[in-house]
């Protein structure tokens, strides 16, 4: 049994803090980003001829998806960890990795990061600016860290102490000038707070707590950026969570401003409810911000997206669609993935993810919305379900082929990952460095 003393260098459970790299090592670390020019592919010359692969390649032209820089990292469960050589040790790595993913795919321009996982303190932004450009990408959502430190054992903005309250409004207002400085549009709040037992605590005073905290944050908020609220159910807290749900995500951002909106996590939800009427909704009230995607069999298990349930993603989208086809222009919505890869191969089962979330995106950007709102008006119900289910059941990959192709992409770009050599070449280095930083890796959980 490992000692309890090789864990708590690494401060959190799920993820692997490491001592950040010198500017002089970040220079010499090679970039094993794939170079799209060594593929030996024909010149873009494809352009759509059907209906359906116009509707394909202007669905895919807008379409992009933001990745986690936790994603890049060695994660795990409550119960452990699993390290992989090739998991990214430190933000350059994770910006090195998201970099391969966006040159395969072309859809990732932007990476998540995590602000006490990912920034050092002091640290510049133009540096990590500068960083992420270096590897092809740039700095997406911040997410401040609110539920890591000891003192938030009894929830952070909720919390009775006004001086752990002020230190969880300190970090977020951080947040958000880090933000402004990096040209970020959004900062990503998901409150751990919530009491385990009934009795334990007033509902309403840590409502009105929470309230009072989210709007000091929005009123730091610069002009453009955007304060999206997460909901859970449950976990960390097992009796009542201060932000369960969308209808209490939308009452605190309608409290909190103007430039607030509702962040829905599809992980985040009973397994009986119903995520695209959700979205539905939030649309027409022009209050969603984005999503967290990711998929699950029971709880938050963070499974690849469309791993379990393809269709309901393809729901999802396909109110998305539906809406921008009634309003004329599409919401503005930021597509975040938020999934922890504990065992499979990190920067693969990112590639999965993306690609999976093209094909469901296109799937349901091929629905005749025309044709649907007349069989809706005669409440034709087997042929309105009919249209979403031949568009679910339509095989666009060759339409997605042919969009990689005349952008200069490589037809698979998992294939083209496992042919670069990149996971091999960076397993290697980061072996390596992990030794020689002295990085001591311990499954261990307690
Ligand atoms: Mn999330």
């Amino acid at each position: 049994m490992p000692a309890r003393a090789d864990f708590r260098p690494q401060k959190n459970t799920r993820f692997f803090l490491a001592p950040a790299a010198d500017a002089a090592k970040l220079a010499a670390f090679p970039n094993y980003r794939f170079h799209l020019t060594s593929l030996n592919m024909s010149k873009p010359t494809t352009t759509p001829k059907t209906a359906a692969a116009k509707a394909v390649f202007k669905a895919l032209d807008t379409f992009k998806i933001e990745t986690p820089s936790w994603g890049y990292a060695d994660t795990g469960t409550r119960f452990g960890k699993f390290f992989q050589d090739a998991a990214a040790i430190d933000l350059n790595d994770k910006l090195a990795d998201a970099g391969q993913v966006h040159a395969l795919t072309g859809c990732c321009p932007q990476v998540a990061v995590h602000v006490l996982w990912d920034f050092q303190p002091g640290q510049d932004p133009k540096e990590v600016a500068a960083l992420a450009a270096g590897h092809g990408v740039r700095i997406g959502a911040i997410n401040p860290n609110l539920f890591q430190d000891q003192i938030y054992k009894y929830g952070s903005f909720a919390n009775t102490d006004p001086a752990v309250r002020k230190a969880a409004l300190d970090h977020t207002l951080y947040s958000i000038d880090l933000g402004k400085k990096l040209g970020s549009q959004c900062v990503s709040m998901w409150l751990a707070d919530g009491v385990n037992y009934p009795g334990q605590a007033s509902v309403r005073a840590r409502k009105k707590r929470m309230e009072e905290c989210l709007t000091a944050a929005h009123k730091k908020l610069a002009p453009g950026q955007l304060l999206l609220i997460e909901y859970k159910p449950f976990e960390p807290a097992f009796y009542a969570t201060d932000i369960a749900d969308w209808g209490m995500s939308y009452l605190y951002a309608k409290k909190a401003g103007k430039q607030a909106r509702v962040l829905v996590d599809t992980g985040h939800h009973y397994t009986a409810q119903n995520i695209e009427q959700i979205v539905a909704w939030l649309l027409d009230e022009n209050m969603l911000g984005g999503f967290h995607f990711n998929d699950r069999r029971y709880a938050d298990d963070d499974l690849t997206l469309g791993s379990i349930d393809p269709y309901q993603a393809f729901r999802i989208f396909h109110e998305i669609h539906h809406h921008t086809f009634d309003a004329g222009k599409p919401a503005d919505i930021a597509y975040m993935i938020d999934q922890s890869h504990n065992d499979k191969s990190k920067i693969e089962a990112t590639i999965q993810t993306v690609v999976t979330a093209q094909e469901l995106y296109v799937k349901a950007a091929l629905v005749d919305h025309k044709r649907l709102a007349a069989l809706q008006d005669k409440n034709a119900q087997i042929d309105a379900e009919e249209i979403l289910k031949t568009a679910f059941f339509t095989d666009v990959k060759p339409f997605i082929r042919e969009w990689r192709l005349a952008n200069g992409l490589p037809e698979d770009p998992l294939k083209a990952h496992r042919e670069s050599g990149y996971e091999r070449d960076a397993a290697k280095a980061r072996k390596a460095r992990r030794k020689e930083l002295g990085i001591v890796q311990s499954g261990s959980y307690a």
